[in-house]
């Protein structure tokens, strides 16, 4: 698809989600730095990402994280996300901050324990409803540490069975994204540690039951793209979490560790057609700003992952094919290669200059003052963060 005005008009459609959390404190086990400014509410949460909308023009929607994100009146919060031309966007449940789950949520071998779990699952979902959000996203940190401490598919079991129950309470529109996560905080079995184990479950539950790639959740040297491939080929991919690591789950800003591994995996969204509406893709971040300023590195990232398809679009098919059916592997590589090596900045400012946007969003935001504006306003109150 080398037809410049067919990449501009994708372009100008790509939508990215951004993560409350992203805007909040964050850090390792070692240390959380606080930054001046920082959100101390859900409220101030979507003040910043309207900030990240206003210098994109590709950010509208924010994703929740519940309780983080906990507000008396969900619909109030809502309201004021539309007021600030934005939209709620995933919620996620949060079953892994609660001492009742060391051993597990849903997977608990202790049935009061799994229904309480299921039940703040069934309370995100009157969330979505009182939102209007489609999304459930579900990530379970439930695992084991040694060998014997649990029986895994009894695990399962439960597992399936939470599931199911949550399935059944969605509404039409309505639909789980599950994601999948290799270790941590559990480092001898993850009950959801893989795509083909969130695939098999999402398989069994049924057509609103899809896949979240997070890219920072698999071992070293996965091949993610392939992932993504088969999941789009299947019709289950729900969505991403982008993000970048150098190690582990290290959620680093998007494509910063590993740009080449970004635009091949939005080469697989292009080339299966993932970018389409209908397709149901939601491309949305997840990351924690641990030492740099936020609000940046959320444009930054969205920026990313921007020029990531933009090369993918440029990625002449065609000649990819052609290369491919021929069976001549140095032709088709290079193909891929030239439209990686391709510069998009240009293109992409040209198509924020045409939606009448500052075509460096960075330099439009720092225009804007809102960093030194909200160190000055938000002082006194507690700053938002992972509550860990
Ligand atoms: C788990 C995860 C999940 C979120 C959390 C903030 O590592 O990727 O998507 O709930 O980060
Ligand atoms: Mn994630």
């Amino acid at each position: 698809m080398t037809d410049r005005s067919a990449v501009k008009d994708a372009l100008r459609a790509q939508r990215i989600e951004t993560p409350s959390w992203g805007y909040g404190n964050s850090g390792t086990r070692f240390k959380v730095f606080a930054q001046p400014g920082v959100p101390r509410d859900p409220f101030e949460k979507l003040a910043d990402a309207a900030q990240v909308h206003a210098a994109t023009g590709a950010a509208p929607k924010v994703s929740l994280h519940i309780p983080w994100d906990k507000v008396e009146d969900y619909a109030a919060l809502s309201a004021h996300a539309r007021g600030l031309g934005l939209e709620i966007g995933a919620i996620n449940a949060n079953v892994f901050q609660d001492d009742d789950y060391k051993l597990g949520s849903v997977t608990n071998p202790d049935p009061r324990v799994r229904r309480k779990a299921v039940d703040h699952l069934l309370e995100c979902v009157d969330i979505m409803d009182a939102t209007g959000s489609t999304d459930l996203k579900l990530w379970f940190s439930d695992g084991t540490n040694y060998p014997g401490q649990d029986d895994t598919s009894a695990r399962q079991g439960r597992l399936a069975d939470a599931l199911a129950e949550v399935y059944e309470r969605l509404g039409d529109d309505q639909r789980i994204l599950l994601e999948y996560k290799l270790f941590e905080p559990a480092f001898y079995t993850m009950d959801v540690p893989d795509w083909g184990t969130a695939y098999a479950h999402c398989l069994r539950l049924g057509p609103k039951a899809t896949v979240v790639v997070d890219t920072g959740h698999h071992a070293p040297g996965t091949n993610i793209e392939f992932i993504v491939a088969f999941l789009l080929r299947e019709g289950k991919l729900g969505g991403f979490d982008f993000n970048s690591r150098f190690y582990a789950d290290d959620d680093l800003m998007a494509g910063a560790a590993d740009p080449f591994q970004l635009f091949r995996i939005m080469h697989e969204v292009v080339k299966n057609g993932g970018l389409a509406p209908e397709t149901g893709v939601a491309f949305m971040l997840d990351q924690c700003h641990n030492i740099e300023a936020k609000i940046p590195a959320v444009i930054r990232s969205v920026m990313n992952v921007q020029e990531a398809t933009a090369k993918a679009l440029l990625v002449d098919t065609g000649a990819l094919t052609a290369a491919q059916d021929a069976g001549d592997v140095l032709a088709a590589n290079e193909v891929l290669m030239d439209a990686y090596n391709t510069d998009v900045r240009p293109l992409l400012a040209e198509v924020r200059a045409e939606a009448g946007l500052d075509p460096n969003p960075l330099a439009a935001y720092r225009a804007t003052g809102w960093a030194d504006k909200t160190a000055a306003e938000r002082v006194g109150g507690h700053q938002a963060g992972w509550g860990a």
